[in-house]
């Protein structure tokens, strides 16, 4: 019997490496690991390993919370907000102040020092995350307007402040990472993409020299992940670091960087998020008589044809570009499904795509433990099941293709992918990351995006 079938009837099962947890325990344990996390008036993006308040996870974050208190919804993503520069970014960690233990905190970003765009406070790092935000008000607009009409007006009282910096942040992806109007964003570090040492990226990272000078730095994550295989090289961590004080020198100045960034790249993931995301954006600003939802459906329109002109034939999936050699960056990573999340593809090839996203060399491998997206294809050469983004399983990753292929009404994709990611969270540790053949939970416990997963992914 599948976990699945589990969570819907209640009945407990035994896994690999823990009991089967059924549906309200796994609520429960979400519910909790959310309120544990949770500092102030932000949510830690993990207990240990990730403490304090990244961007995109904060937007996941906050559509769980949505989940059990609306209102604290809308208050995790104002502290978020409390970090947004002067030009609209949306800093990718806003830092708790009270914490110094994750490395590189804020004063090897040093933003403040370099650039008034940055707040003085809260201090934040000097890059950015996949828009995710302006879909998760969306979605916790929803469901406030479920809760009742207490929490429904306040939190649609909350809505025009957010919507204005929604549109700043908006405003600031379009005409400072695509001024040329191409409809792809261009990121200057892998950490923007969020999957950080993708085998989408080791092309633009192997021409990326580390500094001779580069200080002597102490990585923590290692000591909390005991087994380094599951994390960054440390020459991946080298060229990270080589990277961020590149940025830092120049100010993080995007003028100077789109022409200098030792490291910049396209990227389509990020793309598609902002595609969909400028899509929500526009609905809002319908609903609240704004005066900008043609604005917003032109930025909609042109990523996603950005994002749909980049599927490399051969592969039959979205590619990167590397902006400094101008190569098409090919790697079967779930990056490539990007077109699945915002549309754009012709009938025919959203089909093709579709039938590889189902085939044995993704969600139909028949060695995987449960029917869920790997970071890489396991069949490609570059697939590491227990390496960080090179292969294994992201619960987070999976429940975006289930809410964005939702909303996109392709039912029959969305349902076994639901399914098959509750199986994998039965385990019942809310892990980052999982092991695609075993379902072995790995990275961090209680990770806060798998927590909202779980309460999002579970039948309401
Ligand atoms: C991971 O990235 C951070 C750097 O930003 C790290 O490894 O220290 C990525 O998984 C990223 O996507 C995520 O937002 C972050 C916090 O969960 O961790």
């Amino acid at each position: 019997m599948s976990a699945a079938s589990d969570l819907r009837t209640g009945r407990a099962t035994a896994t690999a490496w823990a009991d089967g947890v059924h549906g309200a325990e796994l609520a429960a344990r979400a519910a909790d690991a959310l309120r544990a996390n949770r500092v102030g008036s932000m949510t830690r993006a993990a207990p240990d390993l990730y403490p304090h308040q990244w961007s995109w996870d904060a937007g996941f974050v906050s559509v769980g919370i949505a989940h059990l208190d609306p209102r604290r919804a809308c208050a995790e993503l104002d502290h978020l907000f409390s970090g947004q520069w002067r030009t609209g970014m949306l800093p990718h960690i806003v830092f708790d102040p009270h914490e110094h233990s994750y490395f590189p905190g804020p004063d090897r970003w040093a933003c403040r020092a370099v650039t008034d765009d940055a707040p003085a406070a809260p201090r934040t790092s000097g890059i950015c995350q996949p828009p995710v935000h302006a879909l998760a008000v969306e979605r916790i607009v929803a469901l406030a307007d479920c809760a009742g009409p207490a929490t429904s007006s306040a939190v649609r009282a909350w809505l025009p402040s957010a919507y204005r910096r929604l549109l700043a942040w908006h405003r600031y992806l379009t005409r400072e990472r695509d001024p040329r109007g191409t409809g792809l964003i261009t990121v200057y570090h892998s950490w923007e993409g969020g999957m950080d040492n993708s085998p989408r990226w080791d092309g633009p990272y192997s021409r990326v020299a580390v500094a001779l000078d580069l200080p002597p730095y102490r990585r923590r994550d290692t000591r909390l992940v005991t087994d380094p295989g599951q994390r960054p090289t440390r020459l991946e961590y080298d060229r990270y670091l080589t990277g961020l004080d590149q940025l830092r020198r120049a100010g993080y100045d995007d003028a100077r960087l789109r022409t200098t960034a030792g490291y910049r790249t396209t990227d389509v993931l990020f793309s598609a998020v902002f595609a969909a995301a400028s899509g929500a954006l526009a609905r809002i600003a319908r609903d609240l008589g704004a005066g900008e939802v043609a604005e917003l459906e032109e930025h909609a329109a042109r990523f996603r044809a950005g994002v749909a002109a980049s599927v490399d034939a051969g592969l039959g999936l979205a590619v990167d570009t590397d902006l400094r050699t101008s190569a098409p960056l090919p790697a079967q990573t779930v990056a490539g499904f990007a077109p699945l999340l915002c549309g754009g593809l012709d009938p025919a090839a959203e089909e093709a795509m579709v039938d590889l996203f189902r085939s044995e060399r993704w969600t139909g491998h028949p060695g995987l433990r449960h029917a869920v997206l790997p970071t890489t294809s396991p069949t490609s050469p570059d697939f590491r099941p227990r390496s960080y983004w090179r292969g294994p399983s992201w619960p987070v990753v999976n429940w975006l293709f289930v809410w964005l292929l939702e909303q996109r009404g392709r039912a029959e994709v969305v349902e076994p992918l639901r399914r098959a990611s509750l199986d994998q969270l039965a385990e019942g540790s809310l892990a980052e990351y999982y092991e695609p053949f075993t379902g072995e939970p790995l990275g961090s416990a209680r990770q806060s995006w798998t927590a909202a997963a779980a309460l999002d992914l579970l039948p309401g």
